[in-house]
Order: C-alpha cells, then sequence, then structure tokens
C-alpha cells in the first residue's frame, strides 16, 4: 500500500463523505507542529527578525521575515465584482425518478446516484464584510459535481432580474454600488443613483417589486427560495427539447425578517446569516430543497403573453406546475473559507449535455462574463485547478501553461492532431455524436443591435406580483419604497419612480408617493418619458394574480431550528420552566436563556440555572420567539429593567410569538392588549399553579401552544393591527 492510500485507508469519514469531500482531502492539511518557511526550513524564532545588534536595523538579508511578510502582503485577492459577501457549505444532490423522458444529463437519472455539490448563497451590492441581513437579492448558486463534469446552476432568490440585456448589467451595478464620488452607500440600494436607474429603466420595475418584497430580507439562508431566473433547455438522448424554469424550495419553508429586525440584526451580529447556516450544519439540522421544474414543450413557446427569453418575467405557477424532482442536502461547512467559498468560482456555461442555454440575451452575456472575472480575480486561467473548481471525474485536453499552473502534464505533444501521443488520433472535423451536442437550432436572421418587441411589456407581471401579496406584504412593499425613495435627495427621481409606479397599482403609488414630499402620481408623465416601453406580447397573461408568489398565504408552519429567548432573572422558577423546556426543544426549537449577566442566576428553590446571553450582548430580533418563566423575584426584577422590557414589546411589535408563566406574566402589561384578539394573537399566558403541581399534560400543552406560535413564524393579524394605529 502506498503512503498515500494508507493515509486515505486512515481517514475517518466526516459527514458528507462523497466523491468530492474524499478529492478535496488531498489538499487539505491538517495544524502541524513547529514552524517552517515555505521551502521547509526550521524557524528558530517567529518572535524576533534579524538585527545588527539587539538595538540595531534589520537585516535585508532575513528571508525568514521577508517570505512571511511577503506572503501577508498578497493574503487578499479582488473581491467578486458583484456577489462578494458570500457562505458555502457541502452537500449532495438526488433525483426521485429518472428525468431520462426530458434530459440525457447523467445525474438527473439514476435515483441511488448521490451527486456531490457545492452551494455559494450571497448578497449582491456589498463589499465581503458588509451586513448579511441587508435589503438586496440573494445569490444561490450550486455547483454539481457530476461524472459527466461541473454543472453550475447559478441563480438567485428571485425569479426574475432589474434588466433584459447584458449591455445593461455594468450600468446596474454601477448605479447600486457605493457611489463613485464618496464610495457611500455600502450594501444598499437606498441612495440617488440606483433609484436614478431604475426610474429611467421601466423594464426593472418586476423585480423592484420583488426587490422592496420581504423576499429581499430573508430570515435565514435555509428559508429562502432559489431560481434559475432564465430559462433554460433540457435535451433528452432523441434530441427532444423542452424549455425548461428552474426552482429550489426550501423544507423549512419561505421567510422573511421585518425592516427593523433586518437593520438592527446588521448591528448586532453582521454575520447573521453565515452563522446561522454554519451552526445549523454543525449541529446536524442539515438544510434541505428540493428542486423544482417547470417543463414548457417547444410549441407552447409562444403561449403565455410574454416572451420565455425575457429575464424580467416568470411563468405563473398556476399556468405551469413546478414539479419536485430531487432533494440538496447540504451536510458539510467548508474547512477553509478561502480556499473553497472565496475560490469556487460559478458559471451558468458549465453544462453538462442534456441541459442547454436558451436565446435570454441577459444569459448569452452571462456566458462571456464568468470566466472572465474569474481571470482577474483568480489570477489567470488555470483556476479550475485549484481543489474546489475540480471536476470529479477524468478531463483531459491540451491546453497548457499559464500562472499557476499545477498539473505536469507528460509526453511530448500538447495539440492535436498528433501522432505523437496516444490520445491525439481521434482527427475529426464533422462534429461527432458523442459528449456535449449544441442543439442544431436553425438560426438565419439579419445582424441586429435591437430589443424584440416582445419584451416590452414591463408591468404586467409586477402588478401580478403586487396582487398576488396578502395585505401585511403589500404594507411592507410600500414601506420598503418609502424608506428606500425617502433616502433619495432629487425629488424628480423620487417623482419619476412613483411616476412609474402608478402603473403597477394606482394605490401603490399613491401611498408610496405620500410622505416624500413630491406630487400625486402621473401615469401619464410616465409614459411620454424615454425607455417607457408598454405593448402588450401576444395577448395577455392568463392570471391576474398568483398565489404561490406570496410567502405569507403558503407559509407552511415548521418549528424545526428556530430559537427562542428564555429571559431570566435571580428567583426564576426553574422547576415550571423545566418541563416546558423540555418539550419546546422535542419540538426541535432552540432556547437560549437570556439574562442580566453571563454565568447563573439562582432559582427560587436555590438551584442555578445557567445563562446563554445577555439583554446587553443580544436583542429580541435575534429571536423567533420569547418564554417569560414564573417566579415573583424574578419577574419583577426583569420589570424593572427597561431591557427586558423592551425585549419584549420589541418581540411584539415584531410579530413573534409570547409567553409567560405565572408571575412572568406582568412584564405583558407594557403590550396594552385591550383585550383586543388581533392584538393578542400569539400571546400566550399559563398559571403557575398548573404547572408547578406537576400536571405535565399542561406543561406539554402550553409548550406545544407555544411551539405552534412559534412555527407559524409571525402574527401578521397582529402586526396589521399596530400598522393601522
Ligand atoms: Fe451574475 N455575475 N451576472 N447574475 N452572478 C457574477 O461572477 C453577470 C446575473 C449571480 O457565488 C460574477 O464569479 C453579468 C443574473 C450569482 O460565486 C460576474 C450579468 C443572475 C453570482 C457576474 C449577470 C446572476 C454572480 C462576479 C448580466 C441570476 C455569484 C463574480 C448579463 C440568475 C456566484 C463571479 C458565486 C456573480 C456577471 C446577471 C447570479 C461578474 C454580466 C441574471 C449568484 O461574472
Amino acid at each position: 500500500m502506498t503512503a498515500a492510500k494508507k493515509a486515505s485507508a486512515a481517514r475517518k469519514p466526516r459527514n458528507g463523505d462523497n466523491a468530492k469531500t474524499a478529492q478535496l482531502e488531498a489538499s487539505t492539511m491538517a495544524p502541524g507542529s513547529g514552524l517552517t518557511t515555505n521551502q521547509g526550513v526550521r524557524i528558530p524564532d517567529n518572535h524576533n527578525s534579524l538585527k545588527a545588534g539587539v538595538r540595531g536595523p534589520s537585516l535585508l538579508e532575513d528571508f525568514i521575515l521577508r517570505e512571511k511578510i511577503t506572503h501577508f502582503d498578497h493574503e487578499r485577492i479582488p473581491e467578486r465584482v458583484v456577489h462578494a459577501r458570500g457562505s458555502a457549505a457541502h452537500g449532495y444532490f438526488q433525483v426521485y425518478k429518472s428525468m431520462s423522458q426530458f434530459t440525457s444529463a447523467d445525474f438527473l437519472q439514476d435515483p441511488a446516484l448521490k451527486t456531490p455539490v457545492f452551494v455559494r448563497f450571497s448578497t449582491v451590492a456589498g463589499s465581503v464584510g458588509s451586513a448579511d441581513t441587508v435589503r438586496d437579492v440573494r445569490g444561490f448558486s450550486t455547483k454539481f459535481y457530476t461524472r459527466e463534469g461541473n454543472y453550475d446552476l447559478v441563480g438567485n432568490n428571485i425569479p426574475v432580474f432589474f434588466i433584459q440585456d447584458a449591455m445593461k448589467f455594468p450600468d446596474l451595478i454601477h448605479a447600486v454600488k457605493p457611489e463613485p464620488h464618496h464610495g457611500m452607500p455600502q450594501a444598499a440600494s437606498a441612495h440617488d443613483t440606483f433609484w436614478d436607474f431604475a426610474s429611467l429603466m421601466p423594464e426593472s420595475t418586476h423585480m423592484l417589486m420583488w426587490a422592496m418584497s420581504d423576499r429581499a430580507i430573508p430570515r435565514s439562508l435555509r428559508m429562502m427560495e432559489g431560481f434559475g431566473v432564465h430559462t433554460f433547455r433540457l435535451v433528452n438522448s432523441r434530441g427532444d427539447s423542452h424549455f425548461v424554469k428552474f426552482h429550489w424550495k426550501p423544507r423549512l419553508g419561505v421567510h422573511g425578517l421585518v425592516w427593523e429586525e433586518a437593520q438592527k440584526i446588521a448591528g448586532l451580529d453582521p454575520d447573521f446569516h453565515r452563522r446561522d447556516l454554519w451552526e445549523a450544519i454543525e449541529r446536524g439540522d442539515y438544510p434541505e430543497w428540493e428542486l423544482g421544474v417547470q417543463i414548457i414543450p417547444p410549441d407552447k413557446e409562444h403561449a403565455f403573453g410574454f416572451d420565455l427569453l425575457d429575464a424580467t418575467k416568470l411563468v405563473p405557477e398556476e399556468l405551469v406546475p413546478v414539479q419536485r424532482i430531487g432533494k440538496l442536502v447540504l451536510d458539510r461547512n467548508v474547512d477553509n473559507f478561502f480556499a473553497e467559498t472565496e475560490q469556487v468560482a460559478f458559471h451558468p456555461g458549465h453544462l453538462v449535455p442534456g441541459i442547454e442555454f436558451s436565446n435570454d440575451p441577459l444569459l448569452q452575456g452571462r456566458l462571456f462574463s464568468y470566466t472572465d472575472t474569474q481571470l482577474s480575480r483568480l489570477g489567470g486561467p488555470n483556476f479550475h485547478e485549484l481543489p474546489i473548481n475540480r471536476g470529479v471525474c477524468p478531463f483531459h485536453n491540451f491546453q497548457r501553461d499559464g500562472m499557476h499552473r499545477q498539473t505536469i502534464a507528460r509526453g511530448q505533444a500538447a495539440y492535436e492532431p498528433n501522432s505523437l501521443a496516444g490520445s491525439g488520433v481521434q482527427f475529426r472535423v464533422d462534429g461527432g455524436s458523442e459528449g456535449f451536442q449544441s442543439l442544431p437550432d436553425e438560426m438565419d436572421s439579419p445582424k441586429l443591435r435591437r430589443r424584440s418587441p416582445s419584451f416590452d411589456d414591463h408591468f404586467t407581471q409586477a402588478t401580478l406580483f403586487f396582487n398576488s401579496m396578502s395585505a401585511i406584504e403589500k404594507e411592507h412593499i410600500i414601506a420598503a419604497f418609502r424608506f428606500e425613495l425617502s433616502k433619495v435627495a432629487m425629488p424628480a427621481i423620487r417623482q419619476r419612480m412613483v411616476d412609474n409606479l402608478a402603473h403597477v397599482d394606482q394605490k401603490l403609488a399613491r401611498r408610496v408617493s405620500q410622505g416624500l414630499g413630491i406630487d400625486a402620481p402621473d401615469a401619464k408623465a410616465a409614459a411620454g418619458r424615454p425607455g417607457f416601453r408598454a405593448h402588450s406580447y401576444k395577448g395577455k397573461l392568463s392570471v391576474d394574480e398568483s398565489p404561490a408568489l406570496s410567502m405569507v398565504e403558503h407559509a407552511e408552519p415548521n418549528p424545526r431550528t428556530r430559537v427562542v429567548a428564555i429571559l431570566v432573572a435571580d428567583g426564576v422558577d426553574s422547576a415550571s420552566l423545566k418541563p416546558i423546556r423540555e418539550a419546546i426543544e422535542h419540538a426541535g426549537v432552540m432556547c437560549k436563556v437570556v439574562g442580566p449577566h453571563l454565568g447563573k442566576v439562582s432559582s427560587a428553590s436555590k438551584r442555578q440555572v445557567d445563562v446563554d446571553q445577555t439583554f446587553a450582548n443580544t436583542g429580541s430580533v435575534m429571536f423567533d420567539g420569547v418564554l417569560i418563566p414564573a417566579g415573583a423575584e424574578h419577574a419583577a426584577a426583569l420589570a424593572a429593567t427597561g431591557e427586558a422590557l423592551r425585549f419584549v414589546d420589541e418581540a411584539y411589535r415584531h410579530g413573534k410569538t409570547l409567553c409567560a408563566i405565572g408571575e412572568g406574566a406582568s412584564l405583558l402589561d407594557i403590550l396594552a392588549l385591550d383585550g383586543d384578539p388581533d392584538k393578542a394573537a400569539g400571546v400566550l399566558q399559563a398559571g403557575t399553579p398548573t404547572v408547578n403541581t406537576g400536571d405535565m399534560a399542561s406543561a406539554t400543552q402550553i409548550a406545544q401552544e407555544f411551539v405552534a406560535g412559534v412555527a407559524r413564524h409571525r402574527h401578521w393579524e397582529r402586526l396589521f393591527k399596530l400598522l393601522a394605529q
């Protein structure tokens, strides 16, 4: 047995062991003992540089110091020009049943096959160090390491895009990024240049509706949908092609934060989403999504009242249902953030046989951009050799050399055809029937720099989205537009934007315009401006609403991995808390004890209760629900501290489930419930006697009610009532 084989045999299996993990193992290094230079020379002293005398100048010949500092000086690589801030994990994908009817893609054939994947989530506008919970689109990129090569599905958590043609992408990104003169604001679209551009580009209106909705402030990366956005094509072994839209459906449901929470979390824990993903995987709560496809036969290409090649349009699920065809599980965190998350290179042009592009002009532009950007980000054309980017199947070609080449290719011939190396003899000029076959599309058209008139309807689907929202989601969209536009200094930009919104919904536009110091929305003025195109394409969209687009209407209650705060002070009734806490945790909800200080508080029966977090280092925004246990002394102490009252009040205002036991209920007095059932929705109270007398059934019942409340995510009726006040 070779040393390498022995080492790999001795390796203990880890979570998510698969072909890719095994391959990466060869490139990983355990922490060593002692220190050497990169050349392997032992370092005698890692604290002092070489000097001429202990108080004299440092010597240039100190190659140990020079190597260390030189390496440090070059530790950074350019951040991604967009989607710089991201978090990633390993896992696998498994199809439920063979999709051979539609595609020959190998990884979509055999339900027994687990294909290794690497998934990176991201925000778009912010720099690598920006906060996770900013209002933004989220990237959702999946690299499938298939047996036929790497396939990348590089999508977003919103199914449409701001622009229709790649030509406008640099303009869009320049508009949203910090303004060039003063470099502000970071990771925010709420500024003049973004809305200047957006208001002059009515094609962005549909995506703006999504970006102003709670989809743009997800509760967790594990609770987001993903979308391929563009129309792609599936091709089977007979060469039959179908259009396809890809979806990722999260098992935990789709949930957002509320805007005030998102802002506060950005300060309390800028890594909120990264930490949530990391900790869930470390705990063994592996996030899962199902891969969904909307399959459209070629003869239905023009049947929908919009153009399938237009990335500002979605295909309503009510018209073409989403078939769930497989599952994605993320079960292993990275070993090294830089080597894996930072160096992974996705590309919508990394395809495998059986999956094809469409002529979407946005997608076509992306096919150039992704390799090009890696050349400057990863320093040359050999980034496919980085461990995270390598395929798990053999590959061979005659590309050679370049910066940082690692492969040592043997042999004399690096060209084809050749007669000197065995592999070079398959000389063909007529294509071939193996490998990736491009679909033989008919193309006989004039060369034009034009936009298809079939892309000219910019509002119907924006209206569809707004119509499909629940009342609270509509309120949040209005509030988000107001927040963003109120940060725009130029009144003319605000005016232009609400004039455009009048073409989506008059009431929406009027509500947004209130409080912005501008005139009432003027739909006619918008229609007279350049860039405005509003022709419908071959008839009308056949639905006015798409209930599938609402997060609230479709929330399937699920308590798993939600986090609740248990507020405590000295004198807490730990006996009555214990069975309730156990029942809550049994349901998959996590509990964190929040108290006045770290360490322990002593309970009414003189037991010690461990405190996980303090009122000073966390806030209600970090939790999905709040439990206030019984105990007279503890309740009085909490009620006397502004911090605990604020905690409860804020959780209430954000629609979270509150549960008070016995004397803990005194903290609820601040909520002024007035006996109004809407206001009291999700506010639970239980007497101590039931729990204290060892009545386990009561303890279980109150725990169940609490868990059911938390599983609902929010009590929107309460929030709606608060908004109306
Ligand atoms: Fe990207 N995009 N993009 N994009 N994109 C990049 O590639 C680009 C677009 C998306 O986790 C860059 O490697 C152009 C749509 C994700 O590493 C860059 C156009 C969608 C990620 C680039 C688009 C996306 C990127 C920057 C218009 C949703 C992060 C770094 C023609 C379907 C991938 C990099 C990761 C990253 C260009 C439009 C999603 C510059 C030119 C539409 C999720 O190449």
